[in-house]
């Protein structure tokens, strides 16, 4: 298992918070997530075999924020 914290930009309450956990959740290969509004960001638990962090980047900038300097 590996961690990754990603700097999101876009994120304004409780609601978009949410929005990029439960997207994040669904990557498949994905164990855990926390995403705080205070610092920005998403920590996200995964199995490094079935997913790469690009996939992350993808999904959190599909649901409409952005990954700062990944
Ligand atoms: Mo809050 Mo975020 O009303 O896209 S859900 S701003």
């Amino acid at each position: 298992m590996q961690t990754r914290v990603l700097k999101i930009a876009g994120m304004s309450c409780d609601g978009c918070v949410s929005s990029v956990t439960t997207v994040l959740e669904a990557v498949e290969g994905v164990s855990s997530v926390k995403v705080t509004l205070q610092p920005a960001e998403a920590k996200i638990e995964f199995d490094s075999d079935k997913v790469q962090v690009d996939a992350f980047r993808q999904a959190i900038e599909d649901a409409g924020f952005d990954v700062i300097d990944k």
